[in-house]
């Protein structure tokens, strides 16, 4: 049998077929928008997408994932395209995994384990690096099962010795038990460092971007802060968040910091990992959660921001800026959603609306200035 070839090692643009199937349940369009989104992580993931398949089903098959009859179509589609990879949008069980590898002879990734390689390839500063490399080790921990044998591939060649009486898997898992405690060891000093350097700011507004992946929330930050943090079309390219303070024309210190987006199923391991620098979003005086308006998927997208902004403890009050509204010019949002939070219309792109935003921005930081106490100055 011809090796397995191994797309992370490839010079080239690796080749990914894309299949999702559907549940009966589940509304097809629906699917077929978490297809466009697999796609554009996969992109991301700097692979090149020949084709997508979508299969509708009762339920997914325990040994394969798909059925006999879409599985026959791929193995003859990888061969015939020559492709690298095969990406689905679901979790898939270590038997799964091993039984697709094995019929179509090339890697097998779900929708986490992409998301985990596209943050792997954009970490740059330590901090970040441990944190997905955490998230990883987390991830392959409950996956790491005979069926699933990736180890010494993956992370690193040369496994231990064994102890007396310890089966080849213990030792893997104990390496990388081993490892992750080492990790959160080496996060939790780098998280002190960080809490430090953030003393000296409490009598400074601290506003987070926040929002969906593509929302434009570094675009956004740009314009107001007149900074020039990378803006892309390929999905989080802000991993690790900037901060930028201003103090004119506020009347107290504005420190605004862009943040990592956020996107449907992020994979818990990364939300967890990612705590410490999620604390610039769960420790601000305010959030401006950035919303897509030209995307008509976006009230899932909202959902699901405000999920996650729940998960990690964020609960300052929220001004939402609807965002792109060059491309949607006539946009008015759900005027039933009467809750508390600020609504605003902007481009970031075009500037237009953005100075409603600065108005708003200098109300806030006149509260904020009125409750610094005098002795302290601004
Ligand atoms: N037409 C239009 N495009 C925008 C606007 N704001 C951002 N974009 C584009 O949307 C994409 C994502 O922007 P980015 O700021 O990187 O989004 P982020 O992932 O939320 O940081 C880029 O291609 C931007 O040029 C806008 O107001 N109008
Ligand atoms: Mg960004």
């Amino acid at each position: 049998m011809a090796r397995k070839k191994s797309y992370e090692t490839n010079q080239k643009s690796p080749r990914a077929f894309l299949v999702g199937v559907c549940l009966t349940s589940t509304k097809k369009a629906q699917a077929r928008e978490l297809l466009d989104e697999l796609a554009e992580l996969t992109r991301s993931a700097d692979a090149e997408v020949v084709d997508t398949l979508l299969q509708v089903r009762k339920k997914f098959d325990p040994a394969t994932y798909m059925g006999k009859g879409l599985l026959s179509t791929l193995v003859e589609r990888v061969e015939a395209d020559e492709i690298d990879l095969v990406v689905l949008d679901d979790p898939l069980t270590p038997a799964q995994q091993r039984n697709l590898e094995e019929k179509l002879n090339v890697n097998v990734v779900d929708r986490s384990r992409l998301i985990l390689d596209i943050f792997a390839r954009r970490a740059r500063t330590a901090e970040a690096m441990a944190q997905v490399e955490l998230a990883q080790l987390e991830y392959l921990l409950p996956r790491l099962t005979r069926a699933w044998g990736h180890l010494s591939r993956q992370y690193g060649g040369a496994i231990g010795a064994r102890g007396p009486g310890e089966t080849q898997l213990e030792v893997d898992r104990r390496r990388v038990r081993d490892k992750i405690s080492k990790l959160k060891e080496r996060l939790k000093k780098i998280g002190e460092q960080r809490t430090l350097r953030r003393k000296g700011r409490e009598n400074a507004l601290k506003v987070a971007f926040v929002g969906y992946t593509n929302a434009g929330k570094s675009t956004l930050f740009n314009r107001i802060t007149k900074s020039s943090v990378q803006v892309d079309k390929r999905l989080f390219m802000t991993l690790d968040p900037t901060s930028r303070m201003m103090a004119s024309p506020f009347p107290c210190r504005v420190i605004f910091t862009d943040t990592v987006g956020f996107i449907r199923k992020l994979p818990h391991e990364l939300v967890e990992s990612f705590k410490s620098t999620l604390e610039e979003v769960s420790q601000a005086d305010l959030l401006i959660h950035v919303i897509d308006c030209s995307d008509e998927n976006y009230p899932d997208k909202v959902f699901q921001t405000e999920k996650i902004l729940s998960e990690i403890g964020a609960n300052a009050p929220v001004i939402r800026a609807f965002n792109k509204i060059d491309l949607n010019p006539d946009f008015l949002p759900n005027p039933e959603k009467s809750d508390s939070s600020k609504t605003v219309l902007l481009s970031a792109k075009s500037g237009q609306g953005v100075d409603e935003l600065k108005a708003v921005l200098l109300e806030k930081s006149r509260e904020k200035s009125q409750k610094i106490p005098l002795s302290q100055g601004k």
